[in-house]
């Protein structure tokens, strides 16, 4: 028997005991899967090479998920440090991972601004073109069977304005650096559903609304010449104190989209907590409503092919960035669970949102 038909067959509460946990501890048996499964909806999950590992850790996403996202592993960071030199092994770990629990693996990303040192380096377009490439072709080439959906570009515009980045893409190839990238990936796979992942698309603000409409633009224009988007990404990191969902500007932004055949997906919902007290007469909403509500919104109004969060517990999630804003109220981004493990009022916002559909 291997190590996961072993684990498998071991009831949760004997794992809990032996990692020294009391079962008071434990997370409700009935997660999110069987729900989202039930309804035939991608609810899914960032991940980490090494919560496979932990017997705990994994047993969360086995309860609540359908889908995973690996966190870092697929970047061309991880997976091309050097020119043409490619590593796997991580990446390869999850989606071993995916197949055993029944899981489907979303790729996450293919051309980012975040790139190794040798790729901002290029100086020519002929060059960044090549780059580009043999990397798409080779990352999804070798998840062709595996992975279905794929972060084809991430973040194209900058943070807070609607302008394009200034990335080594751009420079080189000028914007239809992005068509470009949907050619390559369509062409390595013509079966996977390719998305636009952007920042804020979900939110109150006029510069938010004027990244909406930039996106627009970008997919209309995709659409015309026939560049293969299946769905816009909505990233959704909430940070409760400074920007809350904005309903309606954002339902008319899914609306649009369905209306031109492109779907949505809501990315890497999470929240963080550094701006909770930087507005004092802010009421910070529960997180089940931050949680639910875009999901909400986008099953209503867009054509929703799935959500994933950006992390299942906090025990084993990423810091918040306290140290760079004193007084932050603390020291994790809000996932399903917290720092004991114990279930947050996100997973009844989901709940709730995905027995609605
Ligand atoms: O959560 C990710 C963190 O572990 C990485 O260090 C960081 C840089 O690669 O990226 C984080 O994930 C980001 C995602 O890739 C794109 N959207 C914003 C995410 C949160 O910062």
């Amino acid at each position: 028997m291997n190590r996961r038909r072993f684990l498998a067959s071991v009831p949760l509460a004997l794992l809990y005991a032996r990692a020294g946990q009391t079962l008071a501890q434990m997370p409700p048996s009935a997660g999110l899967r069987a729900l989202a499964d039930g309804k035939s909806f991608r609810f899914g999950s960032a991940i980490d090479a090494e919560d496979v590992n932990n017997p705990i850790a994994s047993q969360l996403y086995i309860d609540n998920v359908n889908s995973i996202t690996p966190r870092n592993e697929l970047k061309w960071n991880a997976t091309e440090k050097r020119p043409g030199v490619f590593s796997f092994g991580p990446a390869d770990r999850l989606v071993a991972f995916a197949r055993k629990n029944n899981m489907r693996v979303y790729g996450h990303t293919l051309v980012w601004y975040r790139t190794p040192d040798w790729v901002s380096a290029i100086t020519d377009a002929e060059t960044i073109r090549v780059a580009m490439n043999r990397h798409i072709k080779q990352v999804v080439t070798r998840y062709k069977r595996s992975i279905d959906a794929w972060d084809v570009v991430n973040e194209p515009l900058e943070y807070d304005a609607p302008d394009l980045r200034n990335c080594v893409f751009r420079r080189h190839l000028g914007d239809d650096y992005i068509r470009m990238s949907f050619d390559m990936a369509h062409e390595a796979d013509p079966d996977a559903m390719l998305v636009l992942n952007e920042t804020h698309l979900e939110k109150k603000s006029d510069v938010f609304e004027q990244k909406r409409a930039r996106i627009l633009k970008i997919v209309e224009d995709l659409v015309a010449r026939k560049t293969p988007i299946g769905a816009v990404g909505l990233q959704s990191h909430f940070r409760p104190g400074l920007d809350r969902i904005d309903p309606e500007r954002m339902g008319r932004f899914c609306a649009t989209l369905k209306d031109m055949g492109v779907g949505v997906f809501i990315t890497e919902l999470d929240a963080s907590c550094h701006f909770l007290n930087r507005d004092q007469s802010f009421t910070p909403v529960p997180y089940a409503e931050i949680f639910g509500d875009v999901i909400t919104v986008a099953a209503e109004r867009g054509d929703l092919k799935g959500a994933t969060v950006w992390g299942m517990s906090e025990k084993y999630g990423e810091l918040d960035e306290k140290d760079t804003h004193p007084g932050a109220a603390c020291t994790k981004r809000v996932n399903l669970y917290d720092e004991n493990n114990d279930p947050r009022s996100s997973i009844d916002g989901i709940k709730r949102a995905i027995e609605a559909m």
